[in-house]
């Protein structure tokens, strides 16, 4: 008696099972912050389109743009938790939970943006990939960020004159210890506050590439725009583990070729979106500065890779792979 009822219960248990993860596999949900207008928004709409048809329709994924599902570390949090099961992400504020992530966030780590994708197509790609993946968040695509440059209402040309300013970043220590090495005062906040911050001198400046400077208004209330290029920090279409997991081998296989044709996709928009987003800003009178030697910015930050790889030694590895890649 108690046998069949057990194994009655383990039937309705398997079987509620099975349902739960037929109804999650069936109707995912993506965060993304940007709106229409951006790269990652047609990349994200891309990726909806390619996972349904990859998986013959199994998967059908919902993608919440303009970060209504909340802020960027709320749905950070989300996705590693599976209440949304997918997002596209910067690293920049992955580091402060996953360690290994840290290494895109450490200023001018990279020299270009290919070379950051060489970076990540390496040894050191794979090992912040799983960290990542066991934290929660696995990465199965990268899309391209381009590089992070300052802007304010003057112009920035040297580390010195950032100094006394204070300069909005993102959630992320390192950020804060890059601002505080130039003398500036470093303001972590969320990235749909920039713009009223700027606007009302809560803060004095930001950082960010073309097409966030352009597509969320930061050009309209700051007029110089400094190409110091200190960070390219890529971002990923990333998965709740457990959820990808779940996924048959073959499912897998769809949903990441579906990520990955999403991130070509994605790099192509970003190179015409981000040129018109710098040609837009230049149009509405946006001084847009050279920096011709950033040694002195490069400089600044010896004591943030100092301070940095004291508290975290086992981060030299990393570092090392990233700068011995040609
Ligand atoms: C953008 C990035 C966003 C967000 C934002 C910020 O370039 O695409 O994910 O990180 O910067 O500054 O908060």
């Amino acid at each position: 008696m108690l046998k069949k009822l057990s194994m009655k219960l383990l039937g309705a248990a398997t079987a509620m099972t099975m349902m739960a993860g037929m109804a999650t596999a069936a109707d995912w949900r993506a965060w993304n912050i940007h709106n229409e207008g951006h790269p990652n928004f047609g990349g994200m709409n891309k990726f909806a389109e390619l996972v349904e048809k990859e998986t013959g329709g199994e998967i059908k994924l919902q993608v919440f743009h303009g970060g209504v599902l909340g802020s960027q570390p709320d749905a950070l949090e989300q996705v590693r938790a599976g209440a949304i099961e997918a997002g596209n992400f910067n690293l920049g504020p992955i580091g402060p939970m996953v360690k290994e992530a840290n290494l895109v966030s450490l200023p001018f780590i990279f020299k270009s943006v290919p070379h950051m994708f060489r970076v990540l197509d390496g040894e050191a790609g794979d090992i912040i990939s799983k960290a990542m993946a066991d934290a929660g968040i696995m990465p199965i695509a990268w899309f391209d960020a381009g590089a992070r440059s300052f802007y304010a209402q003057k112009e920035i040309k040297t580390p010195a004159d950032v100094k006394g300013l204070k300069i909005r970043v993102m959630n992320n220590n390192l950020y804060t210890a890059m601002i505080s090495a130039m003398g500036g005062n470093p303001s972590p906040m969320a990235f749909s506050e920039v713009q009223q911050a700027l606007k009302t001198g809560v803060v004095d400046g930001a950082e960010n590439n073309f097409p966030s400077y352009k597509n969320v208004g930061h050009f309209e209330v700051t007029k110089n725009y400094s190409l110091s290029e200190h960070l390219i920090i890529p971002e990923c279409i990333c998965v709740n583990t457990a959820k990808f997991n779940a996924l048959s081998p073959a499912m897998q296989a769809s949903v990441k070729k579906a990520a990955q044709e999403a991130a070509l996709y994605q790099r192509e928009l970003w190179a015409v979106q981000s040129d018109k987003a710098r040609k837009d800003v230049e149009a509405a009178g946006i001084m847009v500065n050279e920096i011709a030697d950033k040694g002195p910015f490069q400089s600044a930050m010896d004591s943030v890779y100092a301070d940095y790889l004291k508290a975290n030694p086992d981060m030299q590895k990393l570092v090392d792979l990233a700068k011995s890649t040609k």
